[in-house]
């Protein structure tokens, strides 16, 4: 595979750009090699500066999940932009892309757009904490929220005890206020909520974690989480900036039948443009300014061509049948994953939830941030190459999610598999 021009523009991206990019998973660290530069891509390919095409399974992290340049949404966003990028005033697309989010999750009463999952998430937070005057909040070992300092937190000597920063520049004194709990661990969340409920704003929660790799909730997790926030008066707040429309068309919410007190959207509600929400019970939102004291704004949120964009999009996954398609191909693709690697005598895990997975080199099985580190992050990356080599994309690190759309075909699945079938052997 011919990798030239990408590595010019890599060279010349690194004299202006750390790193060369514009988002550190996109360097390639977690793989090795240099990035491929994307030139254009349609339905499930992309196509590399190079001419190298692909069958693409990151879809710009989760977005995409109709697909590359859907002429629905194409043009929604070329007929809108005419009309003027953004005026910085209310428009009636708002409403309408609200009104859609609120169809799928009836629990987003009132809504808030803002441009990212970071903001989303950050925002969300601030309204919890203004809400019950209180100031710790609780994320779970391995779940990522975004960038905002609060949540660039790590354990500190305890799950119990004041978090640290999990980056430069994060204040130790706020990092205090972070507690994190091991994900899927039942007991803890007790232990935390019977000696520090009371002192807790909120606990944020990816109800099915895609940024460890994907993580499966156990089995009544999410409704623990749900039954020991309650009686503290916690905010219950769930990230489905993955999982939003992505789970199914309302979410981990409406698939587990858990009912958060607020959501936080991404991805997918864009379109693939910058876009995101966040929402829940009108009494908490009604917080928010100009209506409420709790400040957050945003020069380009609500934007005009992301509005359409969104719209369009959801628009799209209301079609007849539109999940159950998407969950047969993803369970054929996984299904003949784990027969490739059997074949091959490859130790995996396939941890799936509907159209989103993450195969894991390891012979036990993957449930929490413990286990997660301790698959063959190595045998990954020569995989990942393997599969390259073969015209397949897959996400350049082992701690993240591949995603399918509707836009691959069964022809697409079996071209993985037996590129599979060959990068196995690989890695044997
Ligand atoms: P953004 O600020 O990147 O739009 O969203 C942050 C975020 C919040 N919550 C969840 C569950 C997320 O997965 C994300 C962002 N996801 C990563 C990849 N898993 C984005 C890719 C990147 O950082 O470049």
């Amino acid at each position: 595979m011919q990798q030239t021009k990408s590595s010019k523009l890599f060279e010349e991206a690194k004299r202006y750009m750390p790193g060369g990019v514009s988002s550190p998973v996109r360097a390639f660290r977690a793989v090795g090699g240099e990035p491929l530069f994307i030139k254009q891509a349609k339905g499930s390919k992309i196509v590399d500066a190079d001419g190298n095409r692909y069958i693409d399974y990151v879809l710009s992290w989760g977005p995409l999940i109709v697909g590359h340049a859907h002429r629905t949404v194409v043009s929604t966003v070329c007929k809108t932009a005419a009309k003027g990028m953004s005026f910085g005033a209310p428009t009636a697309l708002e409403i309408t892309l609200a009104q859609s989010i609120q169809e799928a999750f009836p629990l987003m009463e009132q809504v808030r757009f803002v441009n990212s999952g970071t903001e989303a998430a950050m925002s969300a937070i601030r309204l919890a904490r203004a809400a019950t005057g209180r100031h710790k909040i609780v994320k779970f070992e391995g779940c990522y929220h975004g960038h905002s300092d609060a949540l660039l937190v790590k354990a500190g000597s305890g799950a119990m005890t004041f978090g640290v920063p999990d980056s430069e520049g994060v204040p130790p004194d706020l990092a205090r206020d972070t507690l994190t709990l091991p994900f899927n661990d039942m007991k803890a969340v007790e232990a935390l909520m019977r000696q520090q409920g009371n002192q807790i704003a909120c606990v944020i929660v990816e109800p099915v974690p895609g940024n460890m790799g994907t993580i499966l909730p156990k089995p009544g997790f999410l409704a623990a989480l749900r039954e020991w926030t309650q009686p503290f008066g916690i905010v219950l707040i769930f990230d489905e900036v993955i999982s939003g429309f992505r789970t199914a068309f309302g979410g981990a919410q409406s698939y587990f039948g858990i009912r958060p007190d607020l959501t936080c959207l991404g991805k997918i509600i864009g379109g693939g443009l910058p876009v995101g929400a966040y929402g829940g019970k009108r009494d908490l939102m009604q917080r928010v300014a100009p209506e409420g004291p709790v400040y957050q704004a945003g020069t380009l949120s609500g934007n005009p061509l992301g509005m359409a964009a969104g719209i369009a999009m959801l628009s799209l996954l209301k079609a007849p049948q539109f999940y159950e398609r998407l969950e047969a191909r993803a369970a054929r693709l996984a299904e003949g994953l784990a027969q490739a690697a059997r074949r091959a005598r490859v130790p995996v895990q396939i941890n799936r939830m509907a159209s989103q997975m993450t195969l894991f080199f390891s012979e036990h099985p993957v449930d929490d941030y413990p286990s997660a580190l301790r698959a063959d992050a190595r045998r990954f990356a020569r995989f990942f190459w393997a599969l390259l080599e073969k015209g397949v994309y897959l996400p350049p690190s082992p701690f993240e999610s591949l995603f399918l759309s509707s836009a691959h075909t069964e022809n697409d699945i079996e071209k993985t598999l037996a590129a599979a079938a060959f990068a196995f052997k690989q890695v044997r």
